[in-house]
């Protein structure tokens, strides 16, 4: 019997499941660009470009190894609107009876096609998507009992099952599990931060750029200056290039933040890795490579393999055991919306500027912007958690509902009561003016708390800590800054509360 293979977007992966065992002679594979997919959100206008050019190329290259493709491209006067719309009518221009499928990644997706074999009467495969390293229930195995869920330890298990620096007698290779206490320099300009990978658009990219910014206009972001792989051949390069120039510093700056560099020793590898033109075990395997064969130290190699085999496995599995009400958790009680600032970078804070600006225009920014830059602010300022989800599920070129939920609902917001961390990443004016070199070139001033010039994280930081006593005065982690809190001078404190209110009244003016 033939089939109806279906490729989703962030599917680009020769390898992906739902091809295996198929026919090319009989089995039709079925692409779909869609309105649904393209306006779930304000998808970064290059987001839109690297997902449609990828799978157009995908698609492309399918069909030189010989498959029968159908590829529906983005038409605003379509009247397939979903990729349930797609679906049915190939199914019924070809008599085909059954569906297959990797299974996708988002919730909203998984729901609707899980209802497919009763609203299209044919027989529906989904089927794992093992381009993780552990399934979903591999992970609801290995949380199940246990009484708090640490990444680190979720992580070790991933080093043994894949045997990624690890020696022959199963012991971690250079000593240690982890070298993060190694990973937190400042980065002053020296050594230089390495070119960016760049690939010029093709003759597709081109067209699909034309075509985001006639029908996309309202869309977060700009088209311009794009230079994101959009092959697997062009994402090998890049990681390749990441490698050579990025991998070695890449420990020791990975905390750092600068006010001229947007990329720094980052792979900018996750757009990638996320829709499939690259595998992430190879990456992890590659970078394995470089350290054992000395162009990359252990705290870069194994700081990266940590983000990837540990964090983004670790997130997916708290993701598919938790939704959907995941998304509904609002444990610190935020109902502040999300201020203007986020959609338009214009913010006389220097730091958030440059982050939000950043990714305006490159559909990217670093872990450590993300987290304590953007994230921290929202966390200080108590929006909303929807709101803020929806701002980075929208303007980065990696966001899927599955990695972007749980880092901004669980590790930056602390929405989740704690799976992302014991405890919430609240910092005040004094860990960005460490970590980065914004602090001088801020209308704020860093070194001022209560002051009308102060720089708003550090009253912010204070009101949070006090506002949420009953939360976290508790916890271990957090009791020296609550001792710290109440230490300080009555009147102090008085002033850095009021301070606070003013900043939270005047949010959008900041
Ligand atoms: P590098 O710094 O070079 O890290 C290497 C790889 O590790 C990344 O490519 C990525 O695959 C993986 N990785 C690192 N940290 C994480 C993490 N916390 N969770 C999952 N994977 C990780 N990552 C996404 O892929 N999509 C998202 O939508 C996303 N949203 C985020 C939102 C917030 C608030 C925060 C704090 C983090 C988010 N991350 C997300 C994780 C991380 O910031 C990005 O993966 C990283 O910045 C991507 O850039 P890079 O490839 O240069 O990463
Ligand atoms: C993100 C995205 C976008 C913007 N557009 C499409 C599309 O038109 N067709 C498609 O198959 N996939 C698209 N995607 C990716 C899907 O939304 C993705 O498969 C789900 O988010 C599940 O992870």
């Amino acid at each position: 019997m033939a089939n109806l293979i279906l490729i989703l977007g962030d599917q680009l992966s020769p390898e992906i499941s739902a091809l295996q065992n198929a026919d090319p002679n009989e089995d039709r594979i079925v692409m779909a660009e869609v309105a649904d997919e393209a306006g779930y959100t304000n998808h970064h206008k290059k987001k839109l470009v690297l997902l449609f050019s990828a799978m157009r190329h995908f698609a492309g290259q399918l069909e030189q190894d010989g498959w029968q493709v159908h590829y529906h491209a983005f038409d605003p006067g379509s009247k397939h609107k979903s990729l349930e719309d797609v679906v049915a009518a190939q199914l019924k221009e070809h008599s085909l009876e059954s569906v297959i499928t990797t299974e996708c990644g988002e919730w909203r997706l998984h729901d609707q096609i899980s209802q497919w074999h009763t609203r299209l009467g044919v027989q529906v495969e989904i089927r794992p998507d093992t381009r993780f390293i552990a399934s979903k229930q591999e992970f609801a195995d290995w949380a199940e009992g246990r009484k708090q869920l640490r990444m680190e330890f979720f992580y070790r298990e991933m080093r043994r099952k894949t045997g990624l620096l690890m020696t022959a007698d199963g012991d971690p290779e250079g000593g240690e599990w982890n070298f993060d206490a190694d990973n937190r320099k400042k980065w002053t300009g020296k050594p230089a931060a390495p070119a960016t990978f760049r690939v010029e658009p093709d003759k597709i990219t081109q067209a699909v750029i034309k075509l985001v910014d006639e029908h996309f206009e309202d869309h977060f972001g700009t088209t311009e200056d794009f230079h994101f792989a959009v092959t697997r051949e062009d994402a090998e390069a890049a990681l390749e290039h990441f490698i050579d120039y990025a991998l070695p510093c890449f420990g020791d700056y990975q905390d750092a933040m600068s006010d001229t560099e947007d990329w720094l020793f980052h792979s900018i590898l996750s757009p990638y890795i996320n829709c499939g033109l690259l595998d992430p075990l190879s990456v992890c395997e590659a970078a394995a490579q470089a350290w054992y064969s000395g162009r990359a130290p252990i705290n870069a190699v194994e700081g990266f393999i940590r983000q990837i085999i540990g964090w983004r496995e670790f997130v997916r599995g708290i993701y598919w055991m938790l939704m959907p009400d995941y998304a509904e958790e609002n444990r610190l009680g935020n109902s502040r919306a999300l201020p203007w600032f986020y959609w338009t970078g214009e913010t006389k804070m220097r730091c958030m500027h440059r982050a939000i600006d950043a990714t305006r225009r490159n559909a990217y920014a670093h872990h450590i912007q993300r987290l304590m830059v953007t994230g921290n602010f929202a966390l200080l300022a108590g929006i909303k958690p929807e709101e803020i989800c929806d701002w980075y599920l929208a303007v980065y070129a990696d966001a899927y509902d599955w990695v972007e939920l749980p880092n901004v609902l669980g590790m930056v917001m602390h929405a989740d009561g704690g799976y992302l961390g014991s405890k919430p990443y609240a910092a005040s004016g004094k860990y960005i003016q460490r970590m980065s070199d914004h602090c001088a070139n801020c209308h704020y001033k860093v070194s001022n708390s209560t002051e009308d010039d102060a720089c708003p994280f550090n009253a912010l930081y204070w009101h949070f800590i006090d506002r949420h006593r009953d939360d976290f005065e508790g916890n271990p982690r957090m009791g020296m800054m609550y001792r710290n809190w109440d230490k300080q001078d009555p009147d102090r404190r008085e002033a850095l509360l009021k301070r606070a209110e003013w900043l939270l009244d005047n949010v959008e003016n900041l």
